[in-house]
């Protein structure tokens, strides 16, 4: 069983939006062509509620990309993005829902950030991600989505971790900053990351 995983395609990560990924809407199209080579496809969504630590506006003093030190973790600030029934959290409108079979919402708890679709930044507790993909018996995760140098890339971690193949559906990802995303994939595919 091989399932496409696609990362946080919301309208926030999209031109215009709060926390924009340049050229973000441009994967919508990609994923379309290639949704139907799947057995599964299943879709993370970024789903924070208002007064969560991530965003910089709760946080006196702060301004967004400044970073904190969050109980021993590091924390980029940023923008109010994707908060919870808000139209920025919504996935792009042309993303074709039909042929996606779950959606797992991270980042809801206010105390801590989640990047991977796995688990949260500290890895204290599950998105249920994992559970899902095993229940259904794939062994295969391609991941395409938004921001690699994000929440792709920790999803990918988590995925490996979590003992599954895993692939980079590259000409599907964008990045927020494209040279680290260029060195972030030197590393994936030193972890065995099949680049796709
Ligand atoms: C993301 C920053 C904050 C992402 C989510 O989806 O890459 N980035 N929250
Ligand atoms: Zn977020």
């Amino acid at each position: 069983m091989k399932t496409l995983l696609i990362v946080d395609p919301q309208q926030d990560f999209m031109p215009g939006g709060s926390l924009e990924v340049p050229k973000g809407d441009e994967i919508i199209p990609i994923i379309h062509r290639i949704m139907k080579k799947y057995d599964t496809c299943v879709v993370t969504q970024d789903w924070h509620p208002k007064n969560h630590v991530s965003f910089a506006s709760n946080h006196a003093q702060k301004k967004p990309f400044d970073i904190i030190d969050l109980k021993g973790l590091q924390q980029i600030l940023w923008p109010d993005h994707c908060v919870q029934g808000t139209k920025g959290a919504d996935f792009h409108p042309a993303l074709n829902m039909k042929p996606i079979s779950a959606i797992i919402r991270k980042g809801t708890d206010p105390h801590i950030d989640s990047y991977s679709g796995f688990y949260d930044n500290g890895h204290l507790k599950k998105t249920g991600l994992a559970g899902y993909l095993r229940d259904i018996s794939c062994k295969e995760v391609h991941i395409c989505g938004l921001a690699a140098d994000v929440c792709v890339y920790y999803t990918i971690l988590d995925a490996l971790k979590e003992g599954f193949s895993v692939s980079l559906l590259q000409d599907a990802v964008r990045a927020l900053d494209s040279d680290t995303f260029e060195k972030m994939k030197k590393d994936l595919i030193e972890m065995g990351v099949k680049i796709i």
